[in-house]
């Protein structure tokens, strides 16, 4: 399935949705707004949006310590998720989880995650609830290429393969390889494979390694994996190479000329008319503005609220 005319405007819309509330959030955080430093999403804004293109709300993900941009491709209310960066009493989770373990249920947005490779062992939890509630639901896995190293990870792609989960693994690879192959000297090897998705084959399950700054090629192989994962073929596993804009933890690493060559935004606004551009940006940079209100005119929890929302009764 390609992207028409349509699906591109709405792909490039929540990719300028990340892209401005990011901006925001960066400079919130240097004004001390913010009261947190943590993992931001620019230059991986094709992934998230071009996966969930094809998610419904009940299709669940699991995230991680660069969690925004799932979160707001998968439908996060913005003034919460605001709020919750902030610390207000009004965020998703009043506040209690901040950056690394928000998360909001009613979109399926099942939690960032601050331990690397943390979220996916529990991505698979939700796949199996789907699975043995005969739910048509499907759950998406982020994780890193550091991730990828983790026993748990490894686990579950094993376990998934022989449940037949309705799941897609998606690995979002910026590793040293994605580094070189941009021109930077780097020697410190965390893989012995180029290819995260190489790993697919030993457990039986497709795998495939695609560019993560093309929302259409993104969206495409998206596409036919969560369309596998439905119809109850099981588990894909697919890695996206991508260049995290800004380095790997906020202000770590300046970006350069040469690395915003591949900026998934400059890369797909070329299909968009003029006038859309300027209109998209100007309602997202009004949207992200009155979160940037709301969560700033929020009250702070009062200290008797440590004990409340702590534990939760089954259902
Ligand atoms: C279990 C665990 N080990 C180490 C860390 C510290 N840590 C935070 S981010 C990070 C790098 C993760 O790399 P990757 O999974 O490739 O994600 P990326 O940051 O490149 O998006 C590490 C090691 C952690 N949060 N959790």
């Amino acid at each position: 399935m390609s992207l028409n005319e349509a699906k591109t405007a709405e792909l490039y819309r929540v990719m300028v949705r990340i892209r401005t509330f990011e901006n925001a959030v960066r400079r919130l955080t240097k004004e001390g707004k913010i009261p947190a430093r943590f993992g931001l999403y620019t230059g991986q804004e094709a992934v998230a949006a071009g996966v969930s293109a094809h998610l419904r709300k009940g299709d669940q993900i699991g995230s991680t310590h660069r969690a925004l941009g799932h979160l707001i491709a998968k439908g996060c209310d913005l003034d919460k998720l605001m709020a919750e960066l902030m610390g207000k009493e009004t965020g998703f989770n009043h506040g209690k989880a901040g950056p690394y373990h928000t998360f909001d249920p009613s979109v399926g947005a099942l939690g960032a995650n601050g331990v690397v490779g943390g979220s996916v062992p529990m991505t698979a939890g939700y796949a199996l609830a789907d699975q043995l509630k005969a739910k048509r639901n499907v759950a998406v896995s982020y994780f890193g290429e550091g991730g990828s190293n983790q026993g748990g990870v490894q686990e579950t792609l094993n376990l998934a393969a022989c449940w037949q989960l309705p799941i897609v693994f998606v690995c979002e690879n910026s590793s040293p390889e994605v580094q070189r192959m941009l021109g930077h000297e780097i020697d410190y090897p965390q893989l012995s494979i180029d290819k995260v998705s190489l790993r697919a084959k030993n457990y039986a399950m497709p795998g495939s390694t695609h560019t993560g700054w093309d929302a259409a090629e993104v969206y495409k192989a998206a596409g036919k994996a969560i369309r596998r994962a439905r119809a109850g073929k099981g588990p894909t596993l697919l890695e996206f190479k991508v260049h995290q804009l800004e380095g790997n933890l906020e202000g770590r690493l300046e970006a350069n000329e040469k690395e915003r060559q591949w900026d998934p935004i400059d890369h797909l606004k070329q299909k968009i008319p003029r006038k859309l551009d300027e209109q998209i940006r100007a309602e997202e940079a009004a949207k992200v503005q009155k979160a940037i209100d709301f969560g700033l005119k929020s009250p702070e929890p009062t200290p008797d609220q440590a004990y409340t929302c702590v534990y939760k009764e089954a259902d």
